[in-house]
C-alpha cells in the first residue's frame, strides 16, 4: 500500500515535471513580438498593450510590452527584444520622424514592424507608406468634436459670437494636426466666428504641457465667459478644462471636447459633479491593440502582408451614455 502509494507520487511528479518541461518547450516555440508605446502610463496605451497581450494568448504568441519615451529608449527596446528573440514589434514612436531610424535598426535585425497610431514620416515629412500602420481617421473624428461642439454650444442657447475657441495644437505630429483641422472645419461650418478661436500650443500630448499651454492664452482674452476646447486627445482637453477651473470659469461656462474614450474620460464622466469636460469621442484602444498585434503575428508566422493603412472611427461619448459606448468599444 505504502509501496502504490510512492510510487503513484513519484509518477505524478515526473509527471508534471514533463508537463511544465513542455510548456516551457512550448513558450520557447511560440512567436515573440514587442509592443512599444510613447506614453506607458496613458490609460489609452495601457488598454492598447493590454488588448496585444490577451490577443497573444488567445492565439498563442508573446507579447513583450515596453515603452520607449524618447528616441534612446526605443533603440534600447529594439535591442532587447532582439535579445529575446522577437520577430517584430508594434509601435506608437515618441517622435514620427524617428522612422528612419527605427527601420534602419529594425532591418539590421530583420525584424518585422507595424505603427500603431502615430504614422512613421520620412526625412521630407512624408508618411512611411512601407511600413503598415493603424490609426484613428483623425479629420472625420476631429469633424466630430467640432460638431459635438458646435450642438452644446446651441444647446446652452449661447451666441458663438461672445464664445472663444481653445484649440491646443500639438504641430510636429501629423495625426494631431488633422485632428484639430477637422473641428475647426467643423466648427467654422456651423458659423463659429473664425476670429474667436485662439491657440495653445502644446509640446507634448499630456495633460500636463496642455495646462501649460492653455493658461496664458486664458488670462489674455480675459473678456471672454464662454469656452470651448478642442485638442488631440481627451488628456490635453482635461489639461485645457484644469486651466478653466484654475482661471475661476464655472464648469457649466465650458464645453471641452476629447478624443480616445479611455480611463482618463471614465475618471471625468465618473466624479459627482459634471466639469466643462462634456464629452470625448471615443475610438477603441482595445481593437487598436489587438488587430495591430494580430496583423504582425499572422505577419511573422503565416507570410500575410498586413493592409498598409487602417482608419478607425469614433463616437461620441459624454456623462449620459459612456458606459454604453465603452461596452459596444470593449474598452
Ligand atoms: C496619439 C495620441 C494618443 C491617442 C492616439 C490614438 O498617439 O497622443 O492620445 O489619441 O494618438
Amino acid at each position: 500500500m505504502q509501496l502504490t502509494k510512492t510510487f503513484t507520487r513519484l509518477a505524478l511528479g515526473s509527471a508534471i515535471m514533463l508537463a511544465s518541461l513542455g510548456s516551457v518547450q512550448a513558450q520557447e516555440d511560440e512567436v515573440k513580438i514587442g509592443f512599444i508605446v510613447k506614453k506607458p502610463e496613458q490609460a489609452w496605451f495601457i488598454n492598447e498593450q493590454q488588448a496585444a497581450t490577451a490577443v497573444g494568448e488567445e492565439l498563442g504568441f508573446d507579447v513583450v510590452r515596453l515603452s520607449g519615451e524618447d528616441g534612446q529608449e526605443v533603440l534600447t527596446a529594439i535591442d532587447n527584444l532582439y535579445a529575446q528573440g522577437a520577430e517584430g514589434f508594434v509601435i506608437c514612436p515618441p517622435d514620427v520622424r524617428l522612422g528612419p531610424a527605427i527601420m534602419n535598426r529594425a532591418n539590421q535585425y530583420d525584424m518585422k514592424v507595424v505603427t500603431v497610431d502615430d504614422q512613421f514620416v520620412n526625412s521630407s515629412g512624408e508618411p512611411m507608406e512601407g511600413v503598415p500602420h493603424l490609426g484613428m481617421s483623425g479629420y472625420k473624428i476631429g469633424q466630430q468634436v467640432g460638431d459635438a461642439i458646435a450642438a452644446e454650444i446651441e444647446a446652452r442657447g449661447w451666441n458663438p459670437e461672445e464664445v472663444a475657441a481653445l484649440r491646443i495644437t500639438n504641430n510636429e505630429l501629423p495625426t494631431a494636426v488633422e485632428r484639430t483641422d477637422g473641428a475647426t472645419a467643423a466648427l467654422l461650418d456651423a458659423g463659429f466666428p473664425e476670429g474667436n478661436i485662439f491657440d495653445a500650443p502644446q509640446q507634448n500630448s499630456d495633460t500636463a504641457s496642455a495646462f501649460s499651454a492653455a493658461s496664458p492664452v486664458l488670462s489674455q482674452r480675459g473678456d471672454y465667459e464662454h469656452w470651448v476646447i478642442y485638442a488631440l486627445n481627451e488628456e490635453s482637453v482635461l489639461g485645457g478644462v484644469r486651466a478653466t477651473e484654475q482661471y475661476g470659469l464655472a464648469p457649466e461656462d465650458v464645453i471641452g471636447v476629447g478624443i480616445n474614450g479611455s480611463g482618463a474620460a471614465f475618471a471625468e464622466f465618473s466624479r459627482d459633479n459634471p466639469t466643462g469636460f462634456h464629452g470625448t469621442v471615443a475610438v477603441s484602444s482595445t481593437m487598436h491593440g489587438r488587430q495591430t498585434a494580430e496583423d504582425l503575428y499572422r505577419w511573422i508566422s503565416e507570410d500575410k502582408q498586413p493592409p498598409a493603412n487602417t482608419e478607425t472611427s469614433g463616437v461620441l461619448m459624454t456623462r449620459e451614455n459612456w458606459q454604453e459606448v465603452r461596452e459596444d468599444l470593449g474598452l
